[in-house]
């Protein structure tokens, strides 16, 4: 019996625990996991020896001057700028890689910053990524920090509390995009959410904010889920909106279903699924000795290995054949 009631007991306290967790107010720690991230991001970039190093503690002060104590429902644009001032963000020449519905399969494909770079592989995205952030103009200077751990406001029933933050940041990110940017879309969100809308974040702060002359060409890379359903495609519904929509602006448009490059990074997960069998029709996985081919001029296929077996041996054999024949 007080076995059962212990692990009842432990049960109950396991529940408070994850409900703490779960809470929606600000992330727990934030000023030290900001602090944290923004040196994180520069040792990854920049090396220990780099003497442009940004200060960690302003930024911190930028950011928590643009909420705390205050009413979330009542920020501007205006209050995140010191933040966005002291960040920075340099100009992204034929990297800059945009989303809409595709969070997890984008930062896949990018792999901060190494192929390309997203909102969130620049350091302003990056130190407050997945982070809630907001203050409370009730809470007490002398007993509080201004932060409400408690609750931050739905934003579609309350507020839309974080767009001063996420809106500006996609601005500044749009109008540092030069050359040839990528947006990349989910045709497989069904027809109630459409790949694109003029709305989203995307549709109304990124598309509109790019310098239009400083862009090359605009790559839609539109993606389905696998196993799951495809509901739009290039040239279709509201892609079909969004190619024109940036053609309006002036900017070349192409447009991509599934290409292979991002194909073969979402089958990583799936390898065994219809849509992936293609390694299966490239003969991958039947794939057990011979691994490099190259064709010798008599058209014979011969592996890399065994081609300098060949040349070695034919060597070897020449030189017995010239000292037997002395
Ligand atoms: P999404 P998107 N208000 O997948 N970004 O085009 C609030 F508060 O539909 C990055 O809208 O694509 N949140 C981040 C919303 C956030 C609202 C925002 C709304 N009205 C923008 N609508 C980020 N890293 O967190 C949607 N959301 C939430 C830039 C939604 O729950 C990126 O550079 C989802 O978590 C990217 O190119 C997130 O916003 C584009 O904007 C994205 O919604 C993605 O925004």
């Amino acid at each position: 019996m007080t076995s059962f009631a212990s692990l009842v007991g432990l049960f109950l306290l396991l529940s408070t625990v994850h409900l703490s967790v779960q809470n929606k107010g600000s992330t727990p720690h934030i000023k030290e996991i900001v602090v944290g991230r923004c040196y994180d991001y520069q040792y990854k970039k920049f090396g220990l020896n780099a003497t442009t190093w940004k200060n960690c503690s302003k930024i911190w002060e930028a950011l928590y001057g643009a909420f705390a104590y205050k009413n979330p429902c009542n920020l501007t644009f205006a209050d995140y700028k010191p933040y966005f001032d002291e960040v920075g963000m340099a100009d992204i020449y034929n990297k800059s890689l945009f989303w809409s519905g595709t969070y997890k399969a984008v930062h896949s494909y990018s792999e901060f910053d190494i192929r390309f770079t997203t909102l969130e592989d620049t350091m302003a995205g990056w130190i407050v990524n997945e982070l809630a952030f907001c203050g409370n103009g009730n809470l007490s200077r002398n007993t509080t920090d201004g932060i409400d751990y408690d609750s931050c406001p739905k934003w579609n029933e309350s507020c839309d509390y974080t767009t001063p933050f996420w809106g500006q940041a996609s601005k500044i990110f749009a109008e540092n995009a030069r050359g040839i940017v990528r947006v990349m879309v989910n045709g497989s969100r069904g027809n109630h959410t459409p790949a694109y809308k003029r709305d989203s974040f995307f549709g109304k702060y990124e598309l509109p904010s790019f310098h239009v002359e400083k862009i090359t060409e605009l790559v839609i890379i539109v993606i389905h889920t696998i196993n799951g359903m495809e509901y739009e495609r290039c040239g279709k519904s509201s892609i079909k909106l969004l190619q024109e929509d940036a053609k309006d602006r002036g900017i070349s448009v192409s447009c991509r279903d599934d290409p292979d490059d991002v194909r073969h990074i979402l089958c990583a997960d799936h390898p065994l699924s219809r849509e992936c069998i293609f390694l299966d029709e490239a003969g991958y996985r039947n794939r057990t000795v011979v691994r490099y081919k190259c064709r010798n001029p008599r058209g014979l296929a011969v592996s890399g290995k065994a081609s300098w077996l060949l040349i070695t041996a034919s060597v070897i054999a020449a030189a017995f054949t010239v000292v037997n024949f002395k």
